[in-house]
């Protein structure tokens, strides 16, 4: 039943898409939330336990990791880029998507949650 009512609801989506510029102009609008909903899932939340510029290295204690299937834990990430590490301190309650590259994992992204 659900499969049905989505493949409607796409139907629905993909004649609609066609019917007019104004219409157009809507799932623009619509196209813009779904990515910033997929950003948001992306993003999980933590904080700073440790901050260590020599090893390129953040140690965050972190909630459930929804992209890497990783429940809640204090461990130490690389990050991407070694400047993230002077946008954060120890204490500080942080917003990050991480990855995972090989047998590592990294911070791509963080934000400081203010
Ligand atoms: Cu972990």
């Amino acid at each position: 039943m659900m499969k049905l009512l989505s493949q409607f609801a796409l139907a629905a989506a993909l004649g609609l898409s066609y019917a007019s510029s104004v219409l157009a102009a809507d799932e623009h609008t619509h196209m813009h939330a779904h990515s910033d909903a997929a950003q948001a899932g992306a993003m999980s939340e933590g904080e700073v336990k440790k901050v260590d510029r020599q090893a390129g290295k953040i140690t965050i204690k972190h909630g459930p990791l929804e992209n890497l299937g990783m429940p809640g834990m204090t461990m130490a990430f690389r990050v991407k880029d070694a400047a993230m590490l002077d946008q954060v301190k120890v204490g500080d309650r942080i917003r990050f998507v991480a990855g995972k590259a090989g047998a590592a994992y990294s911070v791509e992204r963080l934000e400081v949650v203010k």
